[in-house]
């Protein structure tokens, strides 16, 4: 027998460097190759398994993902830094997503539709592609996975989930559940391993029919140009800049407030994070010191966590010299945080005087810093809102209907938000954005189907 060595990588706490948290097993490209070929054999059955049958397991999976909330969350915490209780938070909304998707198996999967032929029946249904490979990253470990397996599975395709190597601990316990829950071997299948071996394997393999992927615009490009040309389908949800506005007509405190949260929540780590604000003249001043009241009630290390990795705080913390050195003016934090030297804890960062040819006003930091803008008025922060590369979602605090279904109606965004964040994402509603933030069909909601199935279009000639 063939002795096969693994790599294995030490998984470190980013919020105490010194705590090694587990290991991770990374797996070779001829156990990858294994795997898909596994995923395939097993996709005859399961597509054979009655869809409420598959529903069902999904709904043990959110039972035991409650039952075990705290090991799943504490996991995560450990591995890559989000705090307790966003992390509880995470996994209820994981547990909401099976069961939103649990019941899809009990949904109708097509139309009856009247034919030109009185002799004839006409039916639509939809089909499973196949082998799915899911990579994910490790800004949401549980939500994002189970957004893209649990539709996967219910319409009856087979898995090949490649966690990010960031969240491997918590992507293993996530595929124990299912197997506890009942799934049969080799329909969803998880491969610990880095995207450049393990995931290439995912993008090349013939018998993979469809690539699930969200993570950065980088190895978005480097899907397409490995499987663009084939007839694999791809959906690929990537960057954002995602920009609020501020009218003069708006309620401040909710403004100030939930534009701190949009773009501090998770550390600044979510590709939905308010990243620039626009405020008009009228009511600058105070906007600005009530943002900054706000971002003062941040406790880093208590209500705000590190960023994930070493990778992430270098980025981070270049993008705020950039922003610097371009002329910005910081306004709030701008470092590391002094006290909190065993980690990668980075302090809640806004720049004001931020002019839009800066950096800091148009590339995605992914992380916990604000861009802010003072405009003259609507029009002009729509327009600059909207002269971006990305296109995920945008927000607009205002008191004004008219205003607000402008505003619905010009920004280019998969994702308005009328005086709400522009983070958040609820099981059956369709998400994702348009220009450089996705590519491919929607998540979520009814949505998934368009991506997880294909139609098959029926003509019973009765005569
Ligand atoms: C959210 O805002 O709650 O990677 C969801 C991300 C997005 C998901 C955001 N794909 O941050």
């Amino acid at each position: 027998m063939a002795i096969i060595t693994r790599a294995i990588r030490d998984q470190f706490n980013p919020a105490k460097l010194s705590e090694c948290v587990g290991q991770v097993e990374m797996i070779t490209i001829d156990e990858t190759k294994a795997i898909v070929a596994g995923a395939h054999d097993a996709f005859e059955n399961w597509k054979n398994t009655s869809s409420v049958t598959r529903g069902e397991i999904l709904r043990v999976t959110a039972d035991l993902l409650e039952q075990n909330i705290d090991t799943v969350a504490e996991t995560a915490t450990r591995e890559m830094g989000k705090t307790k209780n966003e992390m509880i938070g995470e996994v209820k909304r994981g547990a909401s997503i099976l069961r939103y998707f649990a019941q899809e198996g009990m949904r109708a999967t097509g139309e009856v539709l009247p034919s030109a032929s009185e002799m004839k029946i006409l039916y639509s249904t939809r089909v499973p592609l196949g082998v799915v490979a899911a990579i994910t990253p490790w800004n949401f470990p549980v939500a994002i996975p189970l957004w893209k397996i649990a539709p996967a599975l219910v319409y009856g395709n087979t898995v090949v989930w490649k966690p990010s190597i960031e969240a491997a601990l918590t992507g293993q316990l996530i595929a124990d559940l299912f197997e506890q829950a009942g799934l049969p071997k080799n329909v969803l299948n998880i491969v610990q391993g880095r995207g450049s071996s393990v995931g290439q394997v995912l993008l090349e393999a013939p018998e993979v029919k469809a690539i699930t992927f969200t993570g950065s615009n980088g190895v978005g490009q480097n899907i397409l140009n490995t499987a663009g040309h084939t007839n694999k389908k791809i959906q690929l949800e990537l960057g954002g800049k995602n920009a609020a506005i501020i009218l003069a007509d708006a309620d401040l405190n909710l403004a100030t407030k939930l534009t701190i949260e949009g773009a501090m929540k998770q550390t600044g780590q979510r590709c939905t994070a308010t990243s620039r604000v626009y405020i008009e003249e009228a009511v600058y001043d105070k906007a600005l010191d009530q943002l900054l009241v706000e971002a003062q009630k941040i406790e880093v290390g208590v209500t705000m966590g590190p960023v994930s990795s070493q990778g992430q705080y270098e980025n981070i913390l270049a993008a705020i010299e950039k922003a610097k050195s371009e002329g910005a003016k910081l306004v709030f934090g701008g470092g590391p945080t002094k006290d909190q030297s065993d980690g990668y804890f980075i302090d809640p960062t806004v720049f004001t005087n931020v002019t839009h040819d800066m950096a800091i006003a148009h590339e995605e930091v992914f992380g916990p810093v604000l861009a802010v803008i003072k405009v003259k008025d609507y029009e002009e922060a729509l327009r600059l809102s909207n002269d971006s590369e990305f296109g995920l979602s945008a927000s607009i605090y205002t008191s004004n209907i008219q205003k607000a279904f402008d505003f619905i109606n010009r920004s280019e965004v998969g994702l308005v938000q009328v005086n709400d964040e522009t983070g958040g994402a609820e099981p059956q509603a369709p998400f994702g954005g348009v220009k450089n933030s996705s590519t491919g069909a929607r998540e979520q909601g009814q949505a998934a189907k368009e991506f997880f199935t294909t139609m098959k279009t029926v003509t019973i000639n009765t005569k």
